[in-house]
Formats: structure tokens, sequence, C-alpha cells
């Protein structure tokens, strides 16, 4: 019967799969991912002709082991930084971060007046709507992929 042989064959197609993977996995894929979640990842639609934008989100660590972020992309800007406002002798200023810690089952929020990652060098103008695909590299070699909502400005 077709039917039959066709089941026969998955099953010797998956046993084949899974013997490949046990064998081929090295223990540390077995590993589950970091324990990491990105809440409430937004962008404030830059004015016209403006060629940065800001992002902003909030990073909880739900393991029992640090999250260290040590960098940022996106495809949509040639640079992306992770920075810091501060206000010095009452003028705003930002001074780039190397990176955030985010102790096991606590939370790190970026978000306007502070923490935020800076993109530069936008490749396109961004619409209010929009996702805006962001990756955070951790120190442990992982990247974690964000999508990011653009709000209108002021909306903040
Ligand atoms: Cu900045």
């Amino acid at each position: 019967m077709p039917r039959r042989s066709l089941s026969v064959s998955l099953v010797l197609a998956t046993a084949a799969l899974l013997a490949g993977a046990s064998l081929a996995a090295p223990p540390a894929s077995s590993a589950p991912p970091t324990p990491v979640q990105v809440e409430n990842a937004w962008i404030p639609q830059p004015p016209p002709g403006s060629e940065v934008a800001a992002a902003y989100f909030t990073l909880r660590n739900t393991g029992d082991a640090p999250i260290v972020l040590v960098g940022v992309s996106s495809p949509v800007a040639s640079e992306a930084m992770l920075h810091r406002t501060l206000v010095m002798n009452g003028e705003s200023m930002m001074r780039p971060v190397a990176s955030l810690t985010v102790a096991p089952g606590r939370s790190i929020t970026l978000e306007p007046g502070a923490l935020h990652v800076m993109l530069d060098g936008l490749r396109k103008p961004l619409q209010v709507g929009e996702s805006v695909a962001l990756v955070l590299h951790l120190a442990s070699g992982e990247a974690i992929h964000v999508s990011a909502r653009v709000r209108p400005l002021g909306s903040e």
C-alpha cells in the first residue's frame, strides 16, 4: 500500500535525523537558550531628514546567571551603539556605554533621557507602525532578535 510505505519511509527519515543530530550535537547545544526577555521595544519616529534614531526596550533576566549586553546591530542603520544620556552643568549629553549587565531576576529599561540604543546612519525613513529589527549581542556570543515598533514622535 502506498500509504504504508510512505509512513515507513517517514519513520526511517526521522530516525536518521535523530541519530545524526545526537551524534553531531555537542553538549553545549542541548543547554537552554539564555533566559532573556525583551519587552516593549520601540523607536520614536525620527524627524524628517534625520539620520539618527533612538531605540528603547526592557531587558529582563529570568535566569540565574548575569546577562551581559555588549552590542546592538540593526539592518536599518549603519551603526548601532549603547548610549546613556547625562545632564552635566545643565547640558544634556550622551556617552557611549560599553556593556549592560542584568543581574538574575532583574531587568533594565532603556528609556528616553537615560539609556538608549543610538541608531546612526539610517538607511531609510522609519514609518510609524513599522517594525524595525534589532539584534542584541550578548557576551555569551548569543544574538537576541528583537522587533521594535516605530511610534509617533512625542508619544513617549
Ligand atoms: Cu545617543
